[in-house]
């Protein structure tokens, strides 16, 4: 298989470690959507990322789609979000959390980036941030033990990091003010495995 999208984004990042710490093999493409959009388009009408080309030659496309794909491919047991009942709605609330963190911070981080500074828009940043803080928040709210939810590492716990993560290197003003203790501590606990330690999300 072959994963296409950088580090960089959380989205494809969480999708890597995912692969990993199921033992998929795969190959990466470490495209970028502001200097690669063409090629990436070819993968993805939309020209985001992450894609992930099956060995079959077909491309599944949205980073929750991929990580489904992912569970049901290696079943009940081992699946990262569980596939029925009261616990995959509790990690999938976790997660969605997450990933709404993600998408702010991807949001702010292109108003920061992609836009000439004269038309950005501060109370938009504003809101992004508000929201970004927020969803650390309710996320901090969960991590008092070892994992996110179920004693064990689920979903919840690796969107969470790479969400955490590209909020340190994208908006680190976010991360530290205020102190999210319970999420540093699991940031720093999972990045020493290597599925973590092995994509480092670099500007
Ligand atoms: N819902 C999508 C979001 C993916 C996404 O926003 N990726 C960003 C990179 S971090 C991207 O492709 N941005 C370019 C664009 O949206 O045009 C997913 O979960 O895969």
């Amino acid at each position: 298989m072959l994963l296409i999208g950088r580090d960089l984004s959380p989205f494809t990042r969480r999708v890597a470690i995912s692969m990993s710490l199921l033992g998929f093999a795969f190959e990466r493409k470490q495209l970028s959507t502001a200097t690669d959009s063409a090629e990436v388009r070819k993968f993805n009408p939309l020209g985001r990322v992450p894609a992930l080309v099956l060995d079959d030659g077909e491309a599944l496309i949205d980073s929750a789609a991929i990580l489904d794909y992912l569970d049901q491919t290696v079943g009940a047991e081992r699946a990262l979000i569980p596939l029925s009942g009261i616990e995959r709605r509790h990690v999938l609330k976790l997660t969605a959390i997450a990933q709404g963190v993600m998408e702010k911070a991807v949001a702010a981080f292109y108003e920061c980036t992609r836009r000439p500074p004269e038309t950005r828009h501060a109370p938009w940043l504003h809101l992004l941030e508000d929201q970004i803080r927020a969803g650390l928040a309710a996320l901090e709210s969960s991590a008092t033990g070892d994992w996110l939810a179920l004693g064990r590492m689920t979903q919840a716990d690796i969107s969470t990091v790479c969400a955490f993560d590209f909020v340190a290197v994208t908006s680190p003003h976010l991360q530290i003010d205020p102190p999210r203790p319970g999420l540093k501590a699991l940031a720093a606990r999972l990045g020493r495995l290597p599925p973590f330690l092995q994509t480092p999300p670099k500007v």
